[in-house]
């Protein structure tokens, strides 16, 4: 299997952290979109050019993070089960999954993007209205974690590999302190064998950004 991905997009890191769970060997193969020709050479493979995607050792592609990780639970037997055989629980992680892609992950995405912009070109009243969505949803995980070791009881899912790499993003935008709940998650997200694996790759990629010992195409 090869897996098409950048280390310091979320939705990559999510399969990674999926990837780091299952065990399973494939070929990393980072791919900068900022670099045209890098692009250009992805758009070719895989024309929406999004990361990240697998490539499946038939040669078959497959995009879409929690596509990519059901794939990986339906097909790979070892390591961590990442999709409840319980079907209850199971629904509750695919909704978890979803309420955290689209309400956390990609509202992060569109803070980070005003953030970006120079303050005067900022839409102020936009990101008020982001960040109290974000805070509402966020409030709603640490209800839950009162409860819950993981997002969906004992056993890390799918939806914890959709959450963990949002979590340094969100705690640094947003005043999360007094949700103890998911500041213990953090905490114990930190020391997860899978995710130091991520956050060590991102570490790595964003230190070469800001050091300028790689540089941005
Ligand atoms: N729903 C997709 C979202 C994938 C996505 O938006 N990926 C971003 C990077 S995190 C991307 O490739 N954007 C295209 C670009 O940067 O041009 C998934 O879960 O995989």
């Amino acid at each position: 299997m090869e897996l098409f991905y950048h280390p310091l997009s979320r939705y990559s890191q999510k399969v990674l952290l999926g990837l780091y769970e299952k065990q399973v060997n494939f070929y990393p193969r980072v791919t900068e979109l900022r670099d045209p020709i890098q692009r250009q050479t992805f758009s070719k493979i895989y024309p929406p050019c999004k990361l990240p995607l697998l490539k499946c050792s038939d040669g078959s592609l497959l995009p879409e993070s929690t596509i990519i990780i059901e794939y990986l639970d339906q097909h790979i037997p070892g390591g961590t089960r990442l999709l409840p055989k319980d079907s209850a629980d199971c629904l509750r992680v695919r909704l978890w999954d979803r309420i955290i892609d689209n309400d956390i992950s990609n509202q992060l995405f569109l803070l980070e993007q005003q953030l970006s912009m120079a303050p005067e070109h900022r839409n102020e009243l936009a990101m008020a209205q982001v960040k109290q969505r974000l805070l509402q949803v966020l409030a709603s995980i640490d209800d839950e974690l009162a409860n819950s070791h993981w997002l969906v009881g004992d056993g890390f899912t799918l939806a914890d590999c959709a959450l963990v790499p949002c979590l340094e993003p969100a705690f640094e935008l947003l005043s999360l302190l007094e949700l103890e709940n998911l500041c213990r998650y953090r905490q114990q997200a930190k020391i997860r064998g899978a995710w130091e694996l991520v956050a060590e790759e991102a570490q790595l990629a964003a230190a070469e950004e800001t050091s300028g010992l790689k540089l941005i195409p």
